[in-house]
């Protein structure tokens, strides 16, 4: 069935509504970064730029790298604008625009997230890379799907609903796991493993405490003493639990990888941070191209 235009909303050049590019447009690899100004860091290492776009803080550059096709993207902060941006490069890989129709192929398209975290644990030191091997969600998005329970781990969930006495008055924690191939190509002795922790907010939901009081205080202390069967969580960040559970459920691949820029527990923040999401930058680049 077609869908109304309030449904899958177009501009009136044909383009998707907030990110503002066409099917056309969309590499199958696809590198999100958080910060508009960190897609500019990315695409100055392709050997081509073909397509550039913007609108509000979602920049898009497409070109071509070692002679592979790669788009960057910024979602800005949060799982809000992560609904939002892979809903909308989902509908331009799968979905006629014209018609509003589903495609009978299906376009599978694979998401690298270059961002920025602070670590949960004290031997997790600040300018290193840490990579997702699993997505833990506290802030809800991913309920607001239905079949979402299929790409979630409950028995991990309900281990660390048990560990940090979860209230009942906030969403439901949810664990989906990052793409086993992707992690394959990005994983080195330069890269940590562990359960990225996706926020709903960079100061309270972080334990952040600055005038008013995080509930409860102690929640990094709780995230950092959980451990399943030795694995445990390694940072805090604002994406990666619904690019993860929004992948799996669309079909697509995804990995999460992070330059440590603050670390939590020892209370340290990188004295250079562009320098360790430069750094970031291009050791993904490469293992993604070579
Ligand atoms: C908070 O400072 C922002 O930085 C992190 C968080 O996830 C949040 O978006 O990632 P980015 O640097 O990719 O934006
Ligand atoms: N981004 C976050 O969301 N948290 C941090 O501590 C650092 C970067």
């Amino acid at each position: 069935m077609s869908k109304a235009a309030s449904e899958l909303v177009l501009n009136a050049d044909g383009s998707i509504y907030h990110c503002n590019i066409k099917p056309e447009h969309l590499a199958d690899t696809i590198i999100t970064v958080g910060d508009p100004n960190r897609v500019e860091k990315v695409s100055r290492h392709f050997d081509s730029i073909e397509h550039k776009a913007s609108k509000r803080e979602i920049v898009t550059h497409t070109g071509t790298l070692n002679g592979k096709r790669l788009t960057v993207i910024s979602t800005g902060m949060g799982t809000d604008n992560i609904d939002i941006v892979f809903s909308e490069l989902d509908a331009l890989a799968n979905i006629d625009l014209e018609t509003g129709e589903i495609n009978k192929d299906f376009r599978k398209l694979s998401f690298v997230r270059l961002g920025t975290s602070g670590a949960l644990q004290a031997d997790i030191p600040v300018d290193s890379f840490v990579i997702g091997s699993h997505g833990l969600g506290l802030d809800g998005l991913l309920h607001y799907y239905v079949g979402s329970e299929s790409v979630m781990n409950k028995e991990i969930e309900d281990a660390f609903i048990n560990h940090v006495d979860w209230s009942s008055n906030k969403s439901r924690p949810y664990l989906v796991k990052g793409s086993d191939s992707l992690l394959d190509k990005l994983a080195s002795e330069k890269t940590i493993q562990g359960i990225t922790a996706t926020a709903c907010g960079f100061y309270g939901p972080q334990g952040r405490n600055l005038r008013l009081q995080p509930n409860p205080a102690d929640i990094n202390e709780r995230l950092t003493s959980f451990n399943y069967n030795g694995l445990r969580i390694s940072n805090f960040e604002m994406e990666t639990s619904a690019i993860y559970g929004l992948a799996a459920m669309m079909g697509h691949e995804a990995l999460s990888v992070n330059a440590i820029v603050a670390n939590r527990i020892l209370g340290e923040f990188s004295s250079d941070s562009y320098k360790a999401v430069d750094a970031m930058i291009e050791y993904s680049l490469e293992k993604l191209t070579k």
